[in-house]
């Protein structure tokens, strides 16, 4: 069985984070989510919407995510990968190069974002009275 990880806000869940975690999903056969806990937002400099029990279980109810763990801190991903026996790391191309430490441990796969969809926009677009476009 190969086992992905892939570590998150996921605040204001849409259809970004959804494809992310598809194709996160598609690359193994079991698929782990850490999600930031609120704490760690604040170092994060991220003010949620959503507090981590509903990001969690949020992302937990979808049917393609087996696992959810916490996110607690930036040093906790390769006890991850160890204490899950993770084979592939998986995140957005935002962060390309800033995990390849963990190529020690995993293979490190950096997926393209979609375009034109945040969580930032969408509160902006929430508060112009504006929907987001398909
Ligand atoms: N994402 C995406 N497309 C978007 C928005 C987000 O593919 N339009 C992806 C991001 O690249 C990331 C995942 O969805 O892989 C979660 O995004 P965020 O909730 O913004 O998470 P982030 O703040 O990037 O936290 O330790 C790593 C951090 O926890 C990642």
């Amino acid at each position: 069985m190969k086992k992905v990880i892939t570590y998150g806000t996921f605040d204001l869940f849409h259809i970004g984070h959804l494809n992310m975690l598809k194709r996160a999903r598609t690359l193994g056969d079991y698929l782990v989510v850490a999600v930031s806990t609120d704490e760690f937002n604040t170092g994060k400099h991220k003010q949620c919407v959503y507090p981590y029990s509903h990001r969690a279980r949020i992302v937990e109810a979808i049917r393609f995510v087996d696992k959810v763990i916490p996110e607690k801190s930036w040093e906790q991903k390769v006890e991850d990968i160890i204490n899950h026996s993770i084979d592939i790391f998986v995140i957005g191309n935002d962060w390309a190069g800033k995990f390849d430490f963990l190529k020690e441990y995993c293979e490190v796969v950096y997926l393209p974002r979609t375009k034109s969809i945040s969580t930032t926009a969408i509160k902006s677009t929430v508060q112009n009275g504006k929907s987001i476009s398909t």
